[in-house]
């Protein structure tokens, strides 16, 4: 059962939640009644429902405001995850994730052929090792282990997909930066995943993979065990999910992750759930983007999300949109890309005639 100064800190931080003028999914789905459902359970992890809330209550800014601090805490706290997860993908809680389904890879073809529009283009995953918690959980023999097992495996793939892991551990400031800046490596310090304690014993464990043209890079014990992803300049999007294809088989062959009967893969933000692949381009849209509300609707309607160019919680410089697909949970691998390749397809559409 959770201790009495967990019970007060959740007493507080829900009256601090509701006082204050958040629009966060947590702020919205965290009634009274799920708090009293919820407050006294514990994973077997040793999870209560304040290390899964506490990203929100302290960034009263947050789109979701929670995470799984290990692979129960769906289960357990689902009276609090479910409509959050249903709202965010539309994903009903007696709908089930269909099996894993990477469909006809070669009917995907170049968004932008001339390059007129499309930057650059990348599709991830996200996978959980079998046998592991979650950030918040875990030990830095963990991170240690996480590592170690998976430099090995990465270290073993050959072709196009061979190449080099650098652990973050004694890697240079002007290496890392450089890397970020070139939007190959994940950024330090994001104060969500901060408070969600995924920061621990950092760097332990973390660290980046890639082959000799960046096209193909892991990252490990960031936000998820592992997240992999293919990227290229320009719009080809069936050969970067090929690629993806590929090398998601060959690791897989050598690793088992995580999954669950109904959400698919588990991840440690209930946004990457299911599939766990956002599909992305860095896209320039410059009459659209003119009328932010009207570029938000659209996107809306094409089941995309728009971030900035530097990722997540980032702003947009240079007129440059990151967009992807939304939704990762109850469709396919295939159906996923699918809805990003149709959007920005009917996107690019709206951009010429408008122009
Ligand atoms: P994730 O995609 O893993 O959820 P972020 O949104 O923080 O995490 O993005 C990680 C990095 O990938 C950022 O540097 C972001 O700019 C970069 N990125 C995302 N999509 C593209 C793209 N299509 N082309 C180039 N870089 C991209
Ligand atoms: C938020 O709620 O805004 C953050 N916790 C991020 C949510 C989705 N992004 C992510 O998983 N990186």
């Amino acid at each position: 059962k959770a201790s009495p100064e967990v019970l007060n800190q959740l007493e507080a931080g829900f009256a601090k939640l509701s006082n204050s003028d958040s629009v966060s999914m947590l702020k919205r789905f965290l009634t009274r009644e799920v708090l009293d459902k919820c407050k006294q359970k514990k994973t077997s992890f040793g999870s209560t429902l304040l290390d899964c809330i506490q990203s929100g209550l302290e960034n009263l800014d947050s789109g979701i405001g929670v995470y799984a601090a290990d692979p129960e805490c769906y289960e357990v706290f689902n009276e609090l995850f479910d409509p959050i997860i249903e709202e965010y993908h539309n994903f009903k809680k007696t709908d089930k994730q269909p099996t894993t389904d990477w469909g006809n890879v070669g009917l995907l073809g170049n968004l932008d052929p001339k390059g007129e529009f499309v930057l650059s283009t990348r599709v991830r995953c996200c996978r959980t090792i079998k046998g592991y918690p979650f950030n918040p959980c875990m030990t830095e023999e963990n991170y240690k282990d996480i590592e170690s097992q998976g430099q090995n495996v990465l270290n073993s793939l050959s072709g196009e997909l061979s190449g080099t892991y650098i652990p973050l551990k004694g890697m240079s400031k002007d290496v890392q930066q450089t890397l970020i800046n070139d939007h190959y490596l994940f950024k330090e310090g994001d104060r969500f995943l901060q408070a969600a304690n995924a920061f621990r014993y950092w760097p332990a464990g973390r660290g980046i993979f890639f082959n000799k043209n960046k096209t193909f890079l892991v990252w490990l014990c960031e936000e998820d065990h592992l997240r992999i992803m293919t990227m290229q300049p320009g719009g080809n999007v069936g050969d970067v999910y090929n690629r993806l294809v590929t090398a998601v088989n060959e690791i897989q062959k050598k690793i088992t992750f995580v999954t669950d009967r109904r959400l698919g893969y588990l991840t440690f933000c209930p946004t990457n759930l299911g599939t766990t692949i956002r599909a992305s381009v860095h896209i320039k849209l410059p009459t659209l983007s003119k009328n932010m509300d009207q570029f938000k609707i659209l996107a809306d309607k094409y089941h995309l999300q728009i971030r900035g160019g530097a990722g997540e919680h980032s702003d947009s410089a240079d007129g440059i949109y990151d967009l992807s697909n939304k939704r990762r949970l109850g469709l396919t691998e295939f159906q996923c890309i699918k809805q990003m390749y149709d959007g920005i397809t009917e996107l690019i559409k709206t951009e010429k005639a408008a122009k």
